[in-house]
């Protein structure tokens, strides 16, 4: 289906932006400071800035109850899916759930609090398909600051006019239903949010329900156990719908990373799974500090969402 509203310029251009209220421009305007002199903003009043929010928020709300495909958290895995998909399915309709305030999961370093980020060959192609610069060493390549990685893939993944992004923002549980295709099965149909902050405070405060997106694909990727990790997974196994989950086996980086790559698929109808959450629900090993599979895991998510999407 088309989407009239990704067809919209977006909101205004930078040089629009700087202009006053009453549209006049002047020098500082068109970009020629006078650093040595008074720096003067353009007029605005406390309610355009709200307002400015306020619109963009819940009309994107608005158009993403009802999405093409939902990415449940932001992490390598769902930001390499959100980008292959931006880039592949421009008419689609992606939003991605972040629970946490800052996007980028575990990405923001490499492993024990330092820097350098590990990608295993072939993986680094998305680095060269990103524009993220690295040292290559053989077999491996090195980022030198895992933060340049999530930056770049994040500023990127934000810019195609298709994808949405709403942090803070949790999945609290899955939708499930009948599915047509298949009487006697049930399939994932969307997600139920919630903001975090209220996530959080379910035990401290008296009902506070919740919302909904409704999507024929949804992608897992919310992470090995944790706080908030593992969470559909998690879900699958409350609901019935698979028995146990297989437990996130110990390190082993030879056999992790292959097998997240090769498992990543459609676990459930409407629902595919990439990324850590996937060695949970499978019950695969762990890979520790190095990157690769969770780019090629979520390209491969992409895929398959798509392929889901077309049956
Ligand atoms: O905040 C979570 C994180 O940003 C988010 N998330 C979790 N539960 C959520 C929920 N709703 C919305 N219910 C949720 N968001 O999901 C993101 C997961 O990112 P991650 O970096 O933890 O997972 P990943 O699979 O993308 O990358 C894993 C990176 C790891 S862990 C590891 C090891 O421990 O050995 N090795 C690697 C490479």
């Amino acid at each position: 289906p088309s989407h009239p509203s990704l067809s919209k310029p977006p909101f205004s251009s930078p040089a629009l932006a700087l202009k006053g209220n009453n549209g006049s421009s002047t020098a500082q305007d068109e970009g020629h400071v006078d650093w040595a002199g008074s720096y003067r903003f353009a007029p605005i009043s406390e309610a355009q800035v709200s307002r400015a929010m306020i619109k963009r928020y819940f009309s994107d709300m608005y158009d993403r109850a009802v999405s093409d495909i939902v990415i449940v958290g932001a992490g390598s895995a769902g930001l390499s899916c959100a980008y292959e998909l931006a880039k592949r399915a421009p008419e689609k309709k992606i939003t991605i759930l972040e629970a946490g305030v800052a996007p980028g999961g575990g990405a923001w370093l490499g492993g024990q609090l330092m820097s350098a980020m590990v990608v295993r060959k072939p993986a680094h192609l998305f680095l060269l398909e990103i524009g993220v610069p690295f040292e290559d060493e053989g077999g491996y390549v090195v980022v030198r600051h895992a933060a340049l990685f999530t930056s770049t893939l994040l500023s990127k993944v934000l810019s195609f006019p298709n994808v949405r992004l709403f942090n803070a923002t949790a999945v609290e549980d899955l939708i499930v239903r009948p599915d047509p295709l298949d009487a006697g099965r049930q399939r994932v149909g969307g997600v139920v949010t919630n903001w975090t902050l209220v996530s959080l405070n379910h035990d401290t405060q008296s009902c506070m329900d919740p919302n909904t997106i409704t999507a024929p694909v949804v992608v897992a990727a919310t992470g090995h156990d944790g706080p908030m990790g593992a969470f559909c997974a998690k879900r699958l196994v409350s609901n019935g719908m698979i028995e146990k989950l297989g437990d996130m086996r110990c390190l082993d980086m030879m056999r992790a990373e292959p097998a997240i790559v090769n498992r990543t698929r459609e676990v459930q109808p409407g629902l595919i799974m990439t990324g850590m959450e996937l060695s949970e629900h499978d019950g695969s090993n762990r890979m520790g500090p190095t990157f690769g599979a969770m780019m090629a895991s979520g390209v491969k998510a992409a895929h398959e969402a798509l392929r889901v999407l077309e049956r």
